[in-house]
């Protein structure tokens, strides 16, 4: 059986495997993704961002502990989580302690967690995020939480990568309007204020809310809109992600979410955004390096050079270079 057959079979080290080579864009690594691409477009995609130490690695620990655990009479879904670059300087050996937060899911076998570096990511991170994520998918999860820390342009891609995305603030950290960053709101279909174990939570809530009214003017009754199938109004939603209080009523946010987005049409549209932005970058990658391979390093420096010197414009080096 080849690393693809045992992929689609369910083999954890050939995922492992698999996700190494996709990750290093390897052409065994394309060759895999192409016969794996049928059988992608099944799991939901959920972006759990927000800044650092805000406590998302634990937040998609209880996530997932939630998926596995469902209670009602639910069936459990299994459940693949990549976190993106997590090394944040804040919470210092992140990767060690992601491993502790989510030592309670070690043993699942309906649980795969994998952590990826920006730094090494050939051909940058949206692209092997979106490599990963499409393997992941074909893998059978049925659902993939991808944690990404949230600055700047890393978390619009994300949402762009993701059905549903969430936004966790804490109490203390996003008061002031000022610090929530400008169009995070615009990407968040559920904002979570997680440790609200601390003093600040309504604060935090009310500055929110302030934010979500001036987008969204019908944004007044402020709860999980799954009732309406026009459009959706992000709900603010408490947790304490260190001891899974408010896990189980994001849950059943994210799972309004998704009945919002295929009752309304929402689904396709985003998947259409999604594989159109996957293929603008693979062309744009594809028709740099070729254009690389036919021009000299040395041709590129004089025309840099000649335009410190304003001997030419960029568009006439542009025009010469290409
Ligand atoms: N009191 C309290 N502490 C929490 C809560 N959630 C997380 N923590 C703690 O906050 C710290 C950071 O949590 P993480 O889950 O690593 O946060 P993160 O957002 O994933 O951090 P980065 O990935 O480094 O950005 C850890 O020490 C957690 O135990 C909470 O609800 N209440
Ligand atoms: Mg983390």
């Amino acid at each position: 059986m080849d690393l693809v057959d045992a992929v689609l079979a369910g083999d954890r080290l050939s995922l492992a495997r698999l996700l190494t080579q996709v990750e290093n864009d390897t052409p065994a690594g394309r060759a895999a993704l192409d016969r794996l691409f049928p059988h992608t477009g099944r799991a939901h995609l959920v972006g759990v961002t927000g800044s650092p130490g805000t406590g998302k690695s634990s937040l998609v620990n209880q996530l997932a502990q939630v998926y596995r655990h469902p209670g009602d009479e639910q069936t459990a879904q299994r459940v693949a989580i990549l976190a993106i670059d997590p090394s944040s300087p804040f919470s210092g050996g992140a990767l060690l302690g992601d491993r502790v937060r989510m030592r309670d899911l070690a043993g699942d076998a309906g649980v795969f967690i994998r952590s990826m570096a920006s730094r090494g990511a050939v051909g940058g991170l949206a692209r092997s995020t979106a490599a990963a994520v499409h393997v992941l998918d074909a893998a059978g999860f049925d659902l993939v939480l991808i944690e990404t820390v949230g600055a700047g342009q890393s978390e619009v891609d994300i949402a762009r990568l993701a059905h549903t995305t969430l936004v966790v603030e804490a109490p203390g950290m996003g008061d002031d309007i000022q610090a929530i960053k400008a169009g995070i709101l615009e990407i968040a279909d559920i904002l979570v204020v997680n440790k609200a174990d601390h003093p600040g939570v309504e604060n935090t809530e009310r500055a929110l809310r302030a934010m979500l009214e001036m987008g969204h003017p019908a944004h007044k009754g402020l709860g999980p809109a799954a009732d309406s199938h026009e459009f959706w109004l992000p709900p603010v939603l408490r947790s304490i992600a260190s001891t899974g209080e408010g896990a189980a009523e994001i849950v059943s946010a994210i799972r309004a979410h998704a009945v919002y987005l295929r009752t309304s049409g929402e689904w396709r549209r985003r998947e259409y955004e999604r594989l159109q932005n996957t293929l603008e970058t693979l062309i744009q990658q594809a028709l740099v390096s070729r254009w690389r391979e036919g021009v000299s390093e040395e041709k590129i420096e004089n025309c840099v050079a000649q335009l410190c010197e304003r001997t030419t414009t960029p568009y006439q080096a542009m025009k010469e270079l290409i």
